[in-house]
């Protein structure tokens, strides 16, 4: 793995980091503060290529590598975590799957317009009692002539306010258990589909987390991905990659919340002098930009183990994000720590960041659920 970015994952950054502070900076505090995200971000990202860095040019993508979306991630995680997560859950949970499963049919069908940022895409795989047991699903489909019909509930849908497109985990055959598990391609004006409620939320508050409902849900026979049975083993590589995502979106909020310690340790004054001059602030800032830069190389390996296509890199995968969430709820406790009062109400930012940062040890497997991935490939190995 080379430590130094090439021509095009330069580019990428540089193109990302403008865009971010350009264009998401001057929303982003409007965004939180009215929990909405602003669609015409995606349609603009969409442009950009960033609504599918790594998802092939002929299938509507920015056709780029893994470790240039963990760049796109962590640029505009860095200045509206929000935005971070709509681009990942976007790409790694719902494009992704379609990717690497879908027939060609259903790649020009769904992926193109997904990839391109005309539609968002979510995946419905948590319910009520599927949660870290995410094998509990209870959602069925049942065959009926050329159809699929749908019944459940999902909760927590990231973007699934939004969605245009869902990738369902549902149950075929309850008997067989996870075995019994497969996915589906469910568009969101499918007769049936309904989002039932929008979660009101302590972080990433501009970004959709919504209940979806189907109620006897009609999607055509041709929207299986995959085959029957393979919808857990899809889900459990979705989410593979998908930590790959939040990990780089957790090392974005870290940085941010960094950045405006920095600049704030420069300019407070206090005793006379620059609090920039203080030990105490000196030892905080070294050890967030430490710890960051471990969780980026992380982060960085487990997006060259995708790119180079290792069979399983899960283990690395729920390293990068058990570590970098846990950075992020450090630096960000440290940046209000460093503005004191002053980061604690809402004139500066940092507050946001520290309330965005506590999802990452929650999403798309929770911190306890990296070290159960971690322990058992140890054990098993
Ligand atoms: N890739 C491919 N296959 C995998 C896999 C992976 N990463 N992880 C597990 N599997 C397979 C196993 O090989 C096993 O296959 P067989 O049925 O052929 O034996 C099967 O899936 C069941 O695996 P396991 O016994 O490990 O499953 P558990 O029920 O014990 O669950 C955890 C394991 C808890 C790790 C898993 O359910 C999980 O990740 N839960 C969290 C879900 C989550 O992140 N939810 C957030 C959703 S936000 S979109």
């Amino acid at each position: 793995m080379n430590f130094e970015l090439d021509d095009v994952q330069t580019l990428v950054r540089d193109t990302a980091r403008r865009f971010a502070q350009e264009e998401v900076a001057p929303l982003a505090a409007e965004m939180d503060k009215t929990a909405t995200f602003r669609m015409e971000l995606v349609k603009q990202m969409g442009e950009l290529g960033f609504m599918g860095v790594a998802i092939p040019e002929q299938y509507g993508g920015g056709g780029m590598d893994y470790r240039c979306y963990s760049i796109v991630v962590e640029e505009l995680s860095a200045v509206c975590a929000s935005t971070g997560v709509v681009v990942s859950a976007h790409s790694s949970l719902c494009c992704d799957p379609i990717y690497r499963f879908g027939t060609e049919e259903q790649k020009k069908k769904y992926l193109v317009p997904l990839a391109s940022g005309q539609m968002l895409g979510c995946l419905g795989l948590t319910e009520p009692q599927a949660g870290t047991d995410a094998g509990a699903v209870r959602t069925t489909a049942v065959l009926d002539g050329d159809e699929w019909v749908l019944n459940g509930t999902k909760i927590f849908i990231t973007n699934g306010g939004q969605a245009g497109v869902a990738v369902v985990i549902a149950s075929t055959d309850r008997s067989a258990k996870h075995r019994g598990l497969s996915a589906f391609i469910v568009p969101a004006d499918a007769p049936g589909y309904k989002v039932a409620k929008e979660e009101h939320k302590l972080g990433i508050r501009a970004s959709s987390t919504a209940e979806l409902v189907f109620e006897d849900c009609r999607i055509p026979k041709e929207n299986l991905l995959g085959r029957p049975g393979e919808g857990f083993k899809i889900a459990m590589q979705t989410l593979d990659g998908g930590r790959i995502g939040i990990a780089s979106q957790a090392v974005g909020i870290a940085r941010g919340a960094m950045e405006q310690a920095i600049a704030y340790a420069k300019e407070r004054q206090q005793f006379g002098q620059p609090i920039a001059n203080f030990q105490a602030i000196q030892w905080k800032l070294a050890d967030m930009a430490t710890e960051i830069d471990a969780a980026r190389l992380l982060t960085w390996r487990a997006a060259w183990m995708k790119d180079q296509g290792f069979k399983n890199y899960s283990r690395e995968a729920a390293m990068a994000k058990l570590f970098a969430s846990d950075v992020a709820m450090k630096a960000t406790r440290e940046a209000v720590q460093v503005f004191g009062g002053y980061g604690y109400i809402d004139e500066y930012p940092v507050e946001r960041y520290y309330r965005d940062a506590k999802i990452t040890e929650i999403y798309e497997g929770t911190s306890e659920v990296q070290r159960m991935v971690i322990s058992r490939a140890l054990l098993r190995d």
